[in-house]
C-alpha cells in the first residue's frame, strides 16, 4: 500500500519548506517510508473531494489504505508510532517526546501564526502598526522560554525525536521575521534540524515541485 500525502500545487513560499507537508515528508524520510504526493490547487482544496479527506480544506492529508488523516501533529505521531526512529522506546521518554509535539503545535505555533496573520492578512489595517509589536512580544516571550529550556542541548529531550521534528518545523516559520536570530541557541537548533539528511530530502522534494514553471 502506498502512502499518499497532499501538498500545494503551487506553494505560496515558492517551496522554501514552510508549507506543512514538509513536516510529513520529513517524518516519512526519517523512517525511510516511500510516499506519493497528490498536488492540489487552492480551488480543489475547497471542493467536496478534498473536503472529504480534510474537513477544513487544507493540506497536508495522509492516506494509507483505508486510513485517512489530517493535522500534521496527528500524521507525524502516526508515522512515529508505526516506524522506529522518531520516538524513544522507554515509556516515559516517549511520553515526553509526545509532549514536545503537542507543545510545538499547541503552545509555540499559535503566537507564530498570529504574527504571520497580523503581517500578511491584517498588515493594511489602520491598527496594524500598533498590533504587530504586541504580537511580536508574545512570540518573543515563547521563544525566550523555549530557549531557556533548550539551553546548550542539541535536542529538547535527549536524542532527536518527533518532538524536535515538530518544534523545528514550527520555528522555521519564524526565521524571516528575524526573531529567531535573537535566540542563537534556537537558531542553531533549527539549523541542526535542517542539516539532517532526511530534512534535506524532504525539502528538495518539495522545492522540486515548486521550482517548475507555472502550470498553464
Ligand atoms: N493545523 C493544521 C494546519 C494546516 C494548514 O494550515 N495548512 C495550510 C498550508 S501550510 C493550508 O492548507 N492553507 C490553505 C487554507 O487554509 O486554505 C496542520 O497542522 O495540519
Amino acid at each position: 500500500m502506498t502512502i499518499t500525502i497532499t501538498a500545494f500545487e503551487r506553494s505560496p513560499d515558492g517551496g522554501q519548506g514552510l508549507a506543512r507537508d514538509t513536516r510529513v515528508r520529513w517524518a516519512l524520510e526519517e523512517v525511510r517510508q516511500p510516499y506519493a504526493v497528490r498536488l492540489v490547487s487552492f480551488g480543489a482544496m475547497k471542493e467536496p473531494a478534498h473536503l472529504a479527506l480534510h474537513p477544513f480544506g487544507q493540506i497536508p492529508t495522509y492516506e494509507d489504505g483505508d486510513l485517512t488523516l489530517f493535522e500534521t501533529g496527528s500524521i507525524v505521531f502516526h508515522i512515529a508510532e508505526r516506524h522506529a526512529g522518531l520516538l524513544p522506546s522507554d515509556v516515559n521518554a516517549r511520553s515526553r517526546a509526545i509532549t514536545w509535539m503537542f507543545a510545538a503545535v499547541n503552545t509555540v505555533e499559535p503566537p507564530i501564526l498570529e504574527l504571520a496573520n497580523a503581517k500578511l492578512l491584517e498588515g493594511d489595517k489602520p491598527w496594524s502598526a500598533q498590533r504587530i509589536p504586541v504580537v511580536e512580544e508574545r512570540v518573543r516571550n515563547r521563544l525566550d522560554q523555549l530557549s531557556t529550556r533548550l539551553g546548550d542541548a542539541d535536542w529538547l529531550d535527549g536524542a532527536f525525536s518527533a518532538g524536535d521534528l515538530m518544534m523545528v518545523s514550527v520555528l522555521l516559520r519564524m526565521r524571516a521575521s528575524g526573531l529567531l536570530d535573537e535566540f542563537p541557541n534556537l537558531a542553531a537548533y533549527v539549523a541542526r534540524g535542517e542539516a539532517r539528511p532526511a530534512y534535506q530530502r524532504a525539502f528538495d522534494a518539495q522545492f522540486a515541485v515548486n521550482s517548475k514553471p507555472p502550470i498553464g
